[in-house]
């Protein structure tokens, strides 16, 4: 009895195994549909931008996350975002719905830069 249900509690492992290397597989089919709008993200280490350039795909939201012990903003040079004031581990998200490059910086040390570039 105890022999015969090990034996059957193990049957439908392949066919988990199958699903879970299936469901991530469509899923980044699915980010990568300009449509579906990803996700990507700027941490704020050391007074710098990582990564300094980022390349995303139009409808990509960016939330940069300071992780320095130190207030940041990033602010568009052209105007298109502006974060308020981020203390330690805050974040702030900006969606890019039009192809460009957007240059930023630091308003606080404004020799702080960086760019998005959306395609
Ligand atoms: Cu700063």
């Amino acid at each position: 009895m105890t022999r015969k249900a090990l034996w059957m509690a193990g049957l439908p492992a392949p066919v988990l195994i199958a699903m879970l290397l299936l469901l991530p597989g469509s899923r980044s089919l699915a980010a990568n549909d300009e449509s579906s709008g990803g996700t990507a993200v700027v941490k704020i280490d050391n007074f710098v931008f990582v990564p300094q350039t980022l390349t995303v795909p139009v409808g990509t939201t960016v939330t940069w996350t300071n992780s320095d012990d130190i207030p940041h903003t990033t602010v568009s040079t052209d105007g298109a975002f502006k974060s308020k004031v981020m203390d330690t581990d805050e974040k702030f998200s900006f969606k890019f719905t039009k192809a460009g490059t957007y240059s930023y910086y630091c308003s606080v040390h404004p020799k702080m830069t960086g760019k998005i570039v959306v395609q």
